[in-house]
């Protein structure tokens, strides 16, 4: 089935400057997330899940691996009229510049998008992780008649700064928006939440950045080409000529636009019940079928471990932490609080025996890390240590960078043996 009233648009990404260094070779995205999936791969999922079929993704680099990505994974039949199309910031003899925010991004593909027949336009944030029933938010937008819907949701003073934050009438309306307030002014923005969001003293309702528009609205807000922003401008300009629903979420839902947070994403993926549950069925979260042989590992103490496929694994001990696709780890090392993306490929039994190469895709033996992000296809040493934690200072270099105590080993780095970080 699909639904044929709404048109979904994915904001892929900005630069993807507070996400560097996974950003420095790739678009936002396509970063690799919870060991087999991509950024991407969240709201296409839900969209699917939603029965919206006709997907856009925005990005402002197209990096191969993005198209590359979407075209392997999300193959419709031939006689479908779904589609998942990457619009990448393109120069034309109208246009020269690169998406100023994510209201020009959507200014800049509306041609595109007038293409299709619909009435609703979806428009999703590419960072976030959460699992949403889009469907319900769209029956209760045409049930209050609304024009724009904002999906929302309780949040606590100190993430409220980060937020776009509103009020709403009792009946879901919303009367006034306050993109990112000012820590001094959060005392007037207090709404009336359930007992249990009170209890966890989150107080402020807060934009997810996921919204719906008329497709009328939208052409006509898109005309002025004085705004750039939804949350800067189009919001807060907006609400008093159009009516404007908060649609209230209260499940897990986390914005992952910062290392510490993606980091925190991820390793949350081996807590005993994730927040996040890719074991559902209903709420299936799609990837690239990549056919992988099984994961083997000998000598290893796995404990609140998740391995993804293709493993080969000879640790000592795996503790706290997200194995990727492809991974390698060698004879007693042991790994703690740690995402290992994996690798793009194996290295042939010759590959790996000649002296071409000196280290071998993974992580060596005897290494130690914890407290660390390692991005696809790096190689790692023998008697490697790296152990991050507040103590260390924000720092890069050349192979690696430090940000909040997480160590992230950059993509395709290579770390000498007996390195200690
Ligand atoms: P932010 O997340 O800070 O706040 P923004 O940086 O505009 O807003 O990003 C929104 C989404 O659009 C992200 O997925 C981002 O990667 C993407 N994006 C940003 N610039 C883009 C561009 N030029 N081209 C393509 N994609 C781009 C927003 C709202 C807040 C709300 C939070 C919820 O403004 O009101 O509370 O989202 O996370
Ligand atoms: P990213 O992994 O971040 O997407 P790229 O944009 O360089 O980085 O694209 C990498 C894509 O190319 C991956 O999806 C992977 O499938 C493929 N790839 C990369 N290196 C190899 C390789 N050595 N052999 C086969 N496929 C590869």
């Amino acid at each position: 089935m699909i639904n044929n009233k709404v048109l979904s648009i994915i904001l892929g990404g900005g630069q993807g400057s507070r996400l560097y260094p996974l950003t420095e070779k790739r678009s936002k995205p396509a970063v690799p997330i919870a060991g087999k999936y991509r950024l991407v791969d969240i709201p296409i999922s839900n969209c699917i899940n939603a029965d919206i079929k006709r997907i856009y993704v925005l990005t402002q680099f197209n990096s191969a691996g993005l198209n590359k990505h979407i075209k392997n994974t999300y193959q419709f039949s031939f006689f479908s009229s779904a589609f998942v199309d990457v619009l990448a910031a393109e120069q034309t003899p109208g246009n020269k510049t690169w998406f100023q925010g994510t209201a020009d991004a959507v200014r800049q593909c509306m041609p595109h998008f007038l293409g299709n027949d619909f009435e609703y336009a979806l428009i999703l944030s590419g960072d976030q992780l959460y699992q949403m029933d889009y469907d319900k938010m769209i029956e209760a937008h045409e049930e209050a008649g609304a024009e724009i819907s904002i999906a929302t949701i309780p949040v606590n003073a100190k993430d409220a700064t980060g937020f776009g934050i509103l009020k709403a009438d009792n009946e879901n309306v919303i009367t006034s928006f306050i993109e990112k307030p000012d820590e001094s002014l959060l005392p007037e923005w207090t709404s009336e939440v359930s007992d249990d969001m009170k209890a966890q003293g989150r107080n402020y309702l807060a934009s997810m950045g996921i919204y719906i528009f008329n497709k009328d609205l939208l052409v006509k807000l898109m005309e002025n080409p004085d705004t750039n922003d939804f949350g800067k401008e189009i919001i807060p300009e907006s609400i008093d000529s159009h009516k404007t629903l908060s649609y209230q979420y209260e499940g897990y839902w986390t914005d992952i636009g910062t290392v510490e947070s993606f980091f925190e994403a991820n390793l949350g993926l081996t807590d005993d019940i994730p927040q996040f549950d890719l074991y559902d069925n209903n709420r299936r979260i799609y990837t690239h079928a990549r056919m992988l042989p099984t994961t083997k590992i000998a000598g290893t103490v796995l404990d609140k471990a998740v391995i993804s496929e293709g493993c080969i694994i000879s640790a000592s001990r795996i503790e706290k932490s997200v194995i990727g696709i492809r991974s390698r780890v060698g004879k007693d090392s042991s790994i703690s609080n740690t995402y290992m993306m994996g690798n793009d490929s194996y290295e042939t039994l010759e590959e790996m025996a000649s002296e071409k190469i000196e280290i071998l895709m993974g992580v060596g033996e005897r290494c130690v890390i914890k407290n660390c992000i390692i991005d696809k296809n790096c190689r790692i040493g023998d008697d490697v240590r790296i152990l991050g934690g507040s103590h260390l200072e924000d720092t890069e270099t050349a192979t690696y960078c430090i940000k909040d105590g997480i160590v992230v080993i950059k993509k395709d780095a290579v770390i000498p043996k007996n390195t200690v970080i």
